[in-house]
């Protein structure tokens, strides 16, 4: 008989738990059910054995949920035999394949924490996160888009004490195989539902990242509850475009609602129209989550790809402010049901719903999945803002963090004493609850004193004929601290300074938020899950 291992204590160091008063409200009330999230694939396998879990791919055929557990088990036992231990901490960094299933649900059932990076995290970002989790092994596949990330792995091990193993997708070079791990056992740890289950990297703009640590309760709400709201259900086949360490396609509902609900996954590395509508096509995609970027150039792409997209049922687009001039583009060129989506790494997120009109989808960013979200709005001075106006959203509730993982100085100023989270965006509430983003509370330009909102520039910019893509971003200046520049993105010719200040005018725009300076684009840079790269810009 084999002894069942339970975690170490030391994952906890450094974690910030919800209060026991919210805890047990969240569990009285039906929100938290004390399932580990390992356990929603289980309940899958045994309702639906033999549906499509993953989808069939060129190389291999489709699995089923009665295969997709088994193998989740076998990965678990493989890490554990390794001496990989409940509560140890594992750096996962893998593209958008079926093995990333494997692995997550693996690493859950053996009660070790997942650290969730994206694939174009590179040695910065990867050594930093490794070290303040202190990992204890890193899951690579070997090359990717051109990437080898064995190399980087090299790189990494020589700076993270911590670091005894790589596993390695493929060709493992100097690695293990991560083909290799996989093995029987008897018996899994107990793992505890409000332990963490897994840990997101925040998609801050400023510094480096931060970790996130979710619970197994507070994060299987977050699947099913997202999964009841976009009614999936076990016909559904959802496609994951989005890098899928990516909360929005793992989780919102992702691939984990997917699985609660008993649909099929199928993966893609390659987000153009291309990729994406042969995938839809091959796969009967009925539901997809993608960044405002990726929605324009689906929607342009009609006209030259004549793939068949009539199963796409629910185009999910947020991770940034959908213009409105681009949201009414969608539904007629895609023939779907858009849901705009506005969320965080850290928790709260805002759906529009199937029974909003039109108007309220194209122009607000959705209202909270939970009846239990607490939303505020707030001026400078923290105190609520009348309805209606514009403030920085505050936020708490059963899937919104108290805390970053081993941060407690950014936490005493990221939250309010009473666990309210500052998101730092700048929102207005409806009377219906549902939220218009307005931009970032650090995203404006200072220009002599004057405010410019960023997004507002962008969405007038955004107005004028042939501009694809607009930013808008603060360059220095002698003068005025800051002037506003306008990086556009054209079709085809591109206009003068003159005419764009004369169209703003035209729109109603105060005469201090008119650009001073106006500069052409092929592409605007883009952050790890695409979406567009601010501090890249102004550092250009
Ligand atoms: C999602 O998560 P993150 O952690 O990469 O980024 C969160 C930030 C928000 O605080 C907000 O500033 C911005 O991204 N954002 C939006 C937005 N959705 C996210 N801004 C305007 N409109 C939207 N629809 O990006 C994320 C996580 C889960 C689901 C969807 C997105």
């Amino acid at each position: 008989m084999t002894s069942i291992p339970t975690a170490a204590p030391d994952h906890r160091a450094g974690f910030v738990p919800f209060p026991a008063e919210f805890a047990e409200r969240y569990r009285r009330e039906g929100y938290w059910a004390g399932d580990p999230l390992g356990e929603l694939l289980r309940a899958a396998a045994l309702r639906w054995p033999e549906r499509t879990a993953l989808a069939a791919t060129p190389d291999r055929p489709a699995a089923t949920y009665a295969d997709l557990d088994a193998a989740a088990d076998r990965m678990a036992h493989g890490l554990l035999a390794l001496g990989i231990a409940p509560g140890d901490r594992v750096v996962v960094q893998l593209p958008n394949t079926p093995e990333f299933i494997t692995v997550l649900f693996g690493l859950l059932r053996a009660g070790v924490i997942p650290v969730l990076t994206l694939p174009a995290h590179r040695r910065a970002e990867i050594e930093h996160l490794t070290n303040l989790s202190g990992a204890v092994a890193y899951v690579i596949a070997d090359r990717a888009a051109d990437f080898d990330y064995r190399v980087l792995a090299a790189e990494v091990r020589a700076a993270a004490p911590t670091l005894a193993h790589v596993l390695v997708l493929g060709d493992p070079g100097e690695f293990t195989d991560l083909n290799s791990v996989p093995a029987d056992g008897d018996s899994l740890p107990e793992v505890d539902a409000s332990d963490i289950a897994l840990m997101l990297v925040s998609g801050g703009t400023t510094g480096l990242p931060k970790l996130i640590a979710r619970t197994h309760d507070d994060y299987a709400y977050n699947a099913k509850a997202s999964a009841a709201v976009c009614e999936l259900g076990p016909e559904d086949v959802y496609l994951a475009t989005l890098p899928v360490a990516h909360n929005f396609p793992l989780a919102c509902p992702g691939v984990l609602g997917t699985i609660a609900t008993g649909g099929a996954m199928a993966f893609i590395t390659d987000p153009s129209p291309e990729s994406a509508f042969a995938a839809i096509e091959r796969h009967g995609v009925t539901v997809t989550a993608v960044v405002p970027p990726l929605a324009q150039l689906w929607s342009a792409a009609v006209d030259w790809e004549d793939a068949d997209l009539s199963t796409l049922r629910l185009l999910q687009v947020g991770g940034a402010r959908l213009a409105e001039v681009n949201a009414r583009e969608v539904v007629p060129a895609l023939n779907v049901r858009l849901q705009q989506v506005f969320g965080m790494a850290e928790g709260l997120l805002n759906y529009t719903r199937a029974e909003d009109s039109d108007d309220l989808v194209c122009t607000t960013q959705g209202r909270p999945l939970s009846p239990a979200d607490e939303v505020r709005v707030v001026d400078g001075e923290g105190n609520d803002v009348l309805p209606g106006e514009e403030g920085e959203l505050l936020t708490r509730g059963p899937y919104t963090l108290r805390g970053y993982y081993r941060a407690p100085e950014h936490n005493a100023r990221a939250f309010t004493p009473d666990g309210f989270y500052r998101s730092g965006d700048l929102v207005r509430q409806l009377p219906s609850g549902h939220l218009i983003v307005s931009g970032r509370i650090k995203d404006v330009i200072n220009r002599g004193g004057e405010n410019i909102s960023c997004d507002e520039l962008e969405e007038h910019l955004l107005a004028y004929p042939g501009v694809r893509h607009a930013a808008a971003v603060g360059l220095p200046d002698a003068v005025l601290g800051e002037k506003a520049c306008a990086v556009l993105v054209v079709e085809d010719a591109m206009p003068s300074l003159a005419e764009i200040k004369t169209f703003l005018t035209g729109r109603g725009l105060a005469t201090y938020k008119l650009p001073d300076v106006l500069r052409q684009a092929d592409t605007l840079p883009v952050t790890a899950v695409g979406k567009i790269d601010k501090k890249a810009l102004r550092g250009a």
